[in-house]
């Protein structure tokens, strides 16, 4: 069983995650590692905190020699701007008059729901925690998930498909998709250029009136077999799985598999995937008409390709601010404001692949087992082997 946490506070000394369950002998790229982290912190429109952050992967444990030892891995991510908040937020008690409270909350964030959950008088620890910056050691674990998931020939991966208002026109297929991965510098992670430019025209606007944008990520899982996931109990269903992943990434309010939205309104003959059989060819076997259903049916991924949206509202914190009200005098003020990133699908996104990730080597080490890759590996061609011979 894959398990993992994580902890840390936006602007406390780092974040850690600990990755339970990946089988012994997995080779462990740290470059990737550290890859996937850039990948996270780039897109038009991040905020001034990203120029101080420069994240990368310690592995502190359960890594030994290059591979995996089966025992838990545990990942340490320095926070750089750390050492201009260890007055404003030590361990220890230190100088009240350094703390740095929030003093009104702001909407669309954790702080109100928070502050009034955990008694506390404002909402500084609140957004602590809350705070996006927890994804960074979601990617790092997640792209452990994905260094396991290459070893069965399947690649997740996300691009962006609107930005406010601009948005893609029609499916990108996979290698589209795959060709932004290696790009040296990330506008807006969008394989249309046209179509990024109108993105970027949306970000540019929001950054010129004070105000945020959000937008929407499609999640790309390459070469997924048939038979992940289950119909047997609610909670082995793989898109109620990966739509719960998906959705615990903060400032996403909706996810979307396949054609979700658009089959609501549209009879079943226009959105079921119509079966067929390829006799011969180098690829014998069930054929698909069309992928309105996202690579799930009933809740087990079907060979198709499996895309998942995920719809992010505008970043919350707004340099012209929404009305609040005072936490201590209840008056009403404008919300805090300290420094915000505008924009950040093309970051969600990536961390969105981690969660798919993480979901999907979830799900084929419940399939798989094994202890050692190679055990793994020798389940997974076996079954491999079923489906080739059905
Ligand atoms: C965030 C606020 C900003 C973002 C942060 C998420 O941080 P700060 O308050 O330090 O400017 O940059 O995201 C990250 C630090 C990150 O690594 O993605 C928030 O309030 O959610």
């Amino acid at each position: 069983m894959l398990r993992y946490f994580t902890a840390g506070e936006s602007h406390g000394e780092a974040l850690v995650a600990l990755l339970c369950g990946l089988p012994a002998g997995l080779k462990v790229d740290q470059n990737f590692l550290d890859r996937e982290l850039w990948r996270r912190q780039q897109g038009y429109g991040r905020g001034g905190r990203m120029k101080i952050e420069c994240d990368a992967a310690h592995l502190i444990s359960g890594v030994r020699h290059g591979i995996t030892i089966g025992s838990p891995i545990a990942v340490l991510l320095e926070n750089r701007d750390w050492k201009n908040w260890q007055e404003s937020l030590p361990v220890q008690q230190g100088d009240p008059a350094k703390h740095k409270p929030v003093t009104s909350p702001r909407p669309g964030h954790a702080d109100l729901a928070g502050a009034l959950k955990y008694n506390f008088p404002e909402a500084r620890y609140v957004l602590e925690r809350a705070s996006a910056r927890e994804s960074a050691a979601r990617v790092a674990i997640g792209s452990l998930a994905k260094l396991f998931l290459r070893e069965l020939g399947i690649d997740v991966l996300s691009h962006v498909i609107a930005v406010g208002g601009a948005w893609v026109q029609g499916e990108i297929a996979w290698e589209r998709v795959a060709a932004l991965r290696d790009q040296a510098e990330v506008m807006l992670n969008c394989a249309e250029t046209e179509s990024e430019m109108g993105m970027k025209q949306e970000v540019d606007q929001a950054l010129k009136t004070g105000d945020s944008v959000g937008g929407v990520f499609e999640v790309i899982a390459h070469n997924v077999p048939a038979g992940l996931g289950s119909y047997a109990q609610w909670d082995e269903r793989l898109d109620a799985r990966l739509a719960g992943a998906v959705m615990s990434l903060q400032a996403v309010k909706a996810v979307e598999i396949g054609a979700g939205i658009p089959a609501a309104a549209s009879p079943g003959s226009a959105v079921h995937d119509e079966i067929g059989y390829e006799k011969s060819g180098s690829h014998p076997g069930f054929t698909r008409s069309r992928n309105n259903a996202g690579g799930i049916e009933g809740g087990v991924s079907n060979g198709q390709e499996i895309r998942l949206r995920g719809y992010l509202k505008p970043i919350s914190t707004l340099r012209r601010p929404l009305q609040s009200v005072d936490f201590a005098t209840r008056e009403p003020v404008k919300a805090a404001y300290e420094r915000s990133d505008v924009c950040v699908v093309p970051a969600a996104g990536v961390a969105a692949e981690a969660m798919v990730a993480l979901t999907l080597a979830g799900c084929a080490l419940d399939k798989f087992g094994g202890d050692s890759m190679g055990e793994t590996l020798r389940n997974f061609q076996g079954y491999r082997h079923q489906l080739e011979t059905y």
